[in-house]
């Protein structure tokens, strides 16, 4: 199997599972090949004292040696390279699904035209101390506020510019999240937040 057939298996791997597989890469394979090299190597010097031989002999094994040590560091190299933009790709999925209820704000905006409305109507959250922060870019006064499963927790009403923002401490479940000026959620301004 070639390093471009390993690669893209472990990157299948990748797909299947969650971003990172601890396992054989193409640093393990080439690393365990110059090892297996060196121990070689040695144990031939060992038993022949004329062992290489000037000539071919000596840069046929020098330029082997180096393939086999830049192979191995060049394929460490790409490998954490891969590991560690693997990792900043979990990072952002974990942001965008909506963190909350590990210390990050979900945040949102009202829409800045004016219309009584979020710009999304679904928010993600982990269970725990959930933190919404709304933008309010319009001249329309809006605030946040959060409501279910016993809860009602209303943010600050806030004009153009502002942020509005509500805490609560949320057990797994259904939500909404809606605006509670006078009208404005039977006008649109709503939508569930899933606390998982
Ligand atoms: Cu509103």
């Amino acid at each position: 199997m070639g390093l471009a057939a390993l690669t893209a298996a472990r990157r299948r791997g990748c797909e299947r599972g969650h971003g990172y597989v601890e396992g054989v890469n193409a640093f393990h394979v080439i690393g365990g090949l110059f090892a297996v090299w060196a121990v070689t190597l040695t144990a031939i010097g060992i038993r022949r004292e004329d062992f290489p031989r000037p000539g071919l002999q000596t840069a046929a094994v020098g330029t082997l040696s180096i393939l086999l040590a830049a192979g191995a560091i060049g394929s460490g190299i790409v490998t954490s390279a891969q590991e560690a933009e693997e990792h900043e790709e979990e990072g952002d999925a974990a942001e965008r699904g909506g963190a909350g209820g590990g210390g990050r704000a979900l945040t949102l905006s009202a829409d800045p035209g004016g219309d009584l409305s979020f710009d999304t109507d679904t928010l993600e959250a982990r269970a725990g101390q959930v933190t919404i922060e709304m933008e309010n870019p319009s001249s329309v006064p809006h605030n946040v506020s959060v409501e279910g499963r016993g809860v009602n927790e209303e943010g600050k009403t806030v004009g153009q510019g502002g942020t509005s923002t509500v805490t609560a401490e949320l057990q797994p479940g259904e939500y909404d999240f809606y605006c509670s000026v006078a009208g404005h959620r039977e006008g649109g301004m709503e939508g569930t937040l899933t606390v998982r």
